[in-house]
């Protein structure tokens, strides 16, 4: 049967334009989700395409993807991306891959090893908010998590990314080998010191002579990372067959935008990514906190409103002129001044924003946003409202989208239907839950410290709010909610 590899491809398809040949695995990618394949190895593809080089890409998955890296390998790494926007699909097929590793498919020991190996300079990651293994509200190694109790135990044989980053590092340092860059390319807040954090927090436990090295020889750059990635469906795929003639089990859709900001400093050397227009920065944080309050607090919002209104894409949401509206309000009025980057036309980002939430050729799930919003809350929403308490302003849609979350994993959509509710602490909400109703619901809630903190939950103020955008929520329903709160 023809793969992507064997067959020949219509003339519209972008096609590698440089030798593979020369590729070595100079990242390892922790992570071969949907995002990735859409950014950071589309983004490193086409710097290839522009000067050639050596810089490949060896993919590494744990315990799920065996299947996906079967299929990878069998069309010799090469995938397609399908940029889908408003003037039409793009297929591109990337070739930056050079090999994968899974430790179904392989085993452990040898994903360990390719860590090690000389050429090796940096190591990236996009292994979703829970994948750090950290605790939300501090930033901090949660040392209670089995995966990290279980690397604690057996070093060698590490389960968690920080747990493996710990290891290769250490055995690079018994052979006298230079370390390498730890790129972390998730939504998370200040990244590159989350990441620090987790493999800091796991050496010092180990030996403090490894933390130590580590801390002096390793770079842990902070990123910004946007491109809207939904997950691959039956429908994705074979509108993907349908423009490229043959089926591409790893293909994936992506919006047409895409925007990459990166603190440079790199131990051992990277691509050269400005090439493909990245922005190598010195001071990422103001990006990262505007993309995450701004974008993702409104699709956190979106999602959670708009699941509860029976919306089940994001684009759908947009087609109701209120929820744009409670969008755009809440980008513009609630996040947009909390933020301290300068020189940025927030007023023409939030515009763009809405524009891409709009796009109606992406069908991102509510569902698939909503997902983990025990990892997502503080740095979207609650970072924000920290800071609108302290000045006394107003965030009544931010309020609105906390109780919407509330209302969401509550379990129960609002024509009765239960909801599958996924999230790294889902027993411990839906024993909460199950002990609470609906009048104490909130502060049922509100006692879960790794969202809120403790802070929030003896704050007078904070409580009342999310109390009243409560009340509003469940006896309103979640559109006529938004509309009440807009009009507010
Ligand atoms: P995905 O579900 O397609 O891929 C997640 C990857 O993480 C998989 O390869 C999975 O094996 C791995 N993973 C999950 N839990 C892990 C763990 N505990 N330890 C190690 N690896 C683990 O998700 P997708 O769409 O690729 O997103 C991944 C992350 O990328 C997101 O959580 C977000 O932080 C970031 N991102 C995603 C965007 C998108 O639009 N999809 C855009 C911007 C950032
Ligand atoms: C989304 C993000 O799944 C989510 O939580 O908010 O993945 C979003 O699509 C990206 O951050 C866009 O860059």
């Amino acid at each position: 049967m023809k793969t992507i590899a064997t067959a020949t491809l219509p003339d519209n398809v972008q096609l590698p334009q440089y030798d593979r040949q020369q590729l070595r695995s100079r990242i390892v990618h922790f992570g071969f989700g949907a995002f990735h394949r859409a950014h950071q190895a589309l983004l490193t593809d086409r710097v290839l395409n522009a000067q050639g080089g050596d810089w490949g890409l060896c993919e590494i998955s744990l315990f799920s993807g065996d299947v996906l890296m079967s299929q990878l390998r069998a069309q010799d790494h090469l995938y397609t991306v399908l940029e889908k926007g408003a003037d039409g699909n793009q297929p591109i097929i990337i070739g930056a891959v050079n090999e994968c590793l899974n430790a179904k498919l392989d085993s452990l020991a040898a994903i360990i090893e390719k860590f090690c190996e000389p050429q090796v300079a940096i190591v990236s990651l996009t292994i979703t908010e829970k994948g750090y293994c950290i605790d939300p509200a501090t930033g901090r190694l949660d040392l209670s998590q089995p995966r990290i109790v279980h690397d604690l135990e057996n070093p060698s044989e590490p389960h968690s990314a920080p747990g493996i980053l710990v290891e290769a590092l250490h055995r690079r340092r018994e052979r006298g080998l230079v370390p390498f860059t730890v790129l972390s390319c998730d939504n998370i807040p200040d990244n590159g010191h989350v990441v620090k954090n987790a493999v800091l927090g796991m050496a010092n436990k180990r030996s403090p002579e490894l933390a130590q090295w580590i801390a002096e020889h390793v770079s842990f750059p902070g990123t910004m990372v946007d491109r809207i990635v939904p997950a691959a469906t039956e429908e994705s795929l074979a509108e993907i067959e349908a423009a490229i003639g043959v089926n591409d089990p790893c293909a994936i859709s992506s919006e047409p935008f895409i925007q990459w900001v990166v603190e440079d400093h790199f131990v051992a050397g990277r691509p050269d990514w400005e090439i493909a227009g990245v922005q190598l920065v010195s001071d990422v944080l103001p990006w990262e906190q505007m993309k995450l309050r701004m974008l993702n607090g409104s699709h956190s919002f979106l999602a959670y409103l708009g699941y509860l209104a029976g919306y089940e894409h994001i684009s759908d949401c947009m087609q109701d002129a209120d929820f744009r509206r409670a969008a755009l309000r809440l980008m513009m009025q609630e996040q947009a001044p909390t933020l301290r980057i300068t020189g940025v036309d927030l007023q023409g980002y939030a515009d763009s924003l809405i524009d891409r939430f709009t796009n109606p050729a992406l069908k991102h799930r509510t569902w698939q946003i909503a997902m983990d919003g025990s990892q997502k809350l503080p740095q979207r929403m609650l970072e924000g409202i920290r800071l609108h308490l302290q000045r006394e302003s107003d965030w009544p849609l931010l309020a609105l989208g906390v109780a919407g979350w509330m209302r969401y994993v509550s379990g129960t959509d609002e024509r009765g239907n239960a909801i599958d509710v996924r999230d790294p602490l889902v027993e411990k909400i839906q024993s909460i839950v199950a002990s609470s109703n609906e009048h104490d619901r909130v502060t049922a809630l509100l006692t879960l410290s790794e969202i809120f903190g403790t802070d929030l939950p003896q704050n007078a103020a904070f409580v009342s709010k999310i109390q009243q955008a409560w009340h509003r929520l469940t006896t309103e329903g979640a559109r006529q909610a938004i509309i009440s709160t807009v009009n507010l």
